[in-house]
């Protein structure tokens, strides 16, 4: 026992001199807190100590009247502004959660608050630049604060002297303010249905030019942890069309659940698999590089007709009803199809008359109650755009960013881009030019 507490009395006695021996050495040496910790010392009396960089979040949102693909289009302007803010700090994407869509009808649905899981595959958009959903952030943050929010909004004057110059500059808002100084200084406004979140300061800002414009001002002129950018849909791609534009959209996979419900579908109703149609996808999206034109897709003409506003506000985009049916049997003559598959936000009647003058079989997909439940209609959307994406032949409707997501995803398939860009003619007297998509070959 005696034994036992001499030990005892010597480790303690060893650990006194071991921490003395520590804080005397520290004290005479250089501390540098470097980012990366395993990188060689410069010199023999540097000691390099990793610290874990402060995680900053951005936040978005866009002007509540945009439909669902604009918001997937500006979540990769977005991502891109977030790849080029790591290029010098740790910047997060925070997924602004889905809901108050003005096109999301259906009824007796709860279509708000919805996480991005419900569509897309988190991991593969991580595999871009690291995101992370709005209910997590705010167990990261702790409370439901934002510190700072920004309305982008145009220049009021327009253009200086008709010239286009990028440029940000704080202003009055243009617009009513969307969010409110309520008691403690703090701003409410519409935090996606989340009642509890508040801003902690909210400006307006006057901006002009491509995203990563922004970069600068969110490296050096805010040191707020999270910076909300409102109405993002103000600022542009910075390179539309080019490798990092199409690395963001081809990391926006999506989700899996809808992926399996479309492949389904197209089993059972469409005669079509990936293996017959040469559409197997490689698992990770940046390993998906198809020889252009090896897609051979299901044996089935898909087409996106959209209605509703388009055909409401008489858009020269939107063809008569007759004028589609017959748009739809060239093609089908044409290509020696003899099955449509329709993906279209028409109203029944339309449909009806659509079927009686179309010269095949037209198949819709139309979800179960419980599908229709559990994925709302972005789901029921996402599950359209992913059988029309797999067809021998694609058309959609012009200017429509419905159309242009499938067209995408069918060049990431592989198709020919003369089976894919393509959209109907208007009426005679509205649309006399008829122009056709400009094809967009992915750069990796
Ligand atoms: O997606 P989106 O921005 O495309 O908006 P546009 C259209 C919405 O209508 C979709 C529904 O998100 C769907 O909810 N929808 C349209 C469809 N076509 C289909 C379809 O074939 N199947 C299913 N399931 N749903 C823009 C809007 O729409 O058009 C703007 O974003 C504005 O707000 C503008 O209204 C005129 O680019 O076609």
């Amino acid at each position: 026992m005696a034994a036992y507490t001499r030990i005892q009395k010597w480790l303690k006695s060893a650990l006194i001199f071991t921490v003395f021996v520590n804080i005397y050495w520290c004290y005479g040496h250089e501390i540098v807190l470097d980012d990366d910790i395993f990188k060689a010392s410069p010199s023999k009396n540097v000691v390099n100590v990793g610290i874990a960089k402060p995680r900053r979040f951005l936040l978005y949102d866009v002007n509540p009247g945009e439909g669902f693909n604009l918001r997937r289009d500006v979540y990769m302007r977005m991502s891109n502004l977030v790849k080029k803010l790591r290029e010098k700090q740790e910047w997060i994407l925070v997924l602004p959660p889905w809901g108050r869509i003005y096109h999301w009808k259906s009824p007796n649905l709860d279509q708000y608050r919805l996480p991005w899981s419900l569509f897309f595959n988190i991991e593969s958009l991580n595999q871009h630049v690291p995101v992370i959903e709005f209910t997590d952030y705010l167990k990261e943050i702790g409370k439901p604060e934002i510190e700072e929010v920004y309305t982008l909004q145009r220049y009021a004057e327009g253009w200086t002297n008709g010239k286009f110059e990028e440029k940000y500059d704080e202003r009055e808002c243009i617009d009513r303010p969307a969010y409110n100084a309520k008691e403690g200084g703090r701003f409410k406004g519409w935090f996606w249905g989340y009642d509890d979140v508040y801003a902690l300061n909210f400006k307006c800002l006057s901006v002009q030019g491509f995203a990563s414009i922004l970069a600068p001002m969110l490296w050096e002129s805010t040191t707020a942890r999270s910076v909300f950018l409102d109405r993002a849909e103000e600022i542009l791609h910075d390179n539309y069309g080019g490798t990092e534009f199409w690395e963001a959209r081809r990391s926006m996979r999506f989700a899996q659940h809808l992926i399996d419900i479309g492949n389904d579908f197209r089993k059972k109703h469409l005669k079509s698999t990936d293996e017959k149609d040469k559409t197997v996808m490689k698992e990770n999206w940046q390993d998906q590089k198809p020889e252009k034109g090896t897609a051979k897709g299901g044996p089935y003409l898909a087409v996106h007709l959209r209605r509703q506003d388009f055909a409401r506000n008489k858009r020269k985009e939107a063809p008569s009803i007759e004028n589609a049916a017959q748009q739809i049997n060239k093609i089908m003559k044409d290509r020696k199809l003899k099955t449509v598959f329709l993906a279209t936000d028409a109203h029944k009647s339309e449909i009806d008359d659509l079927k009686n003058q179309v010269e095949g079989k037209v198949v819709q997909f139309k979800p179960s109650k419980t599908i229709h439940h559990q994925y709302k209609d972005g789901g029921v959307a996402i599950i359209d755009q992913w059988i029309a994406a797999h067809a021998r032949y694609f058309i959609g409707t012009c200017v429509s960013t419905f159309s242009f997501r499938i067209q995408d995803e069918r060049q990431i398939l592989g198709f020919d881009p003369n089976t894919t860009y393509n959209c109907f003619c208007g009426d005679k007297d509205l649309d006399p030019k008829c122009e056709q998509p400009t094809k967009w070959d992915i750069m990796y």
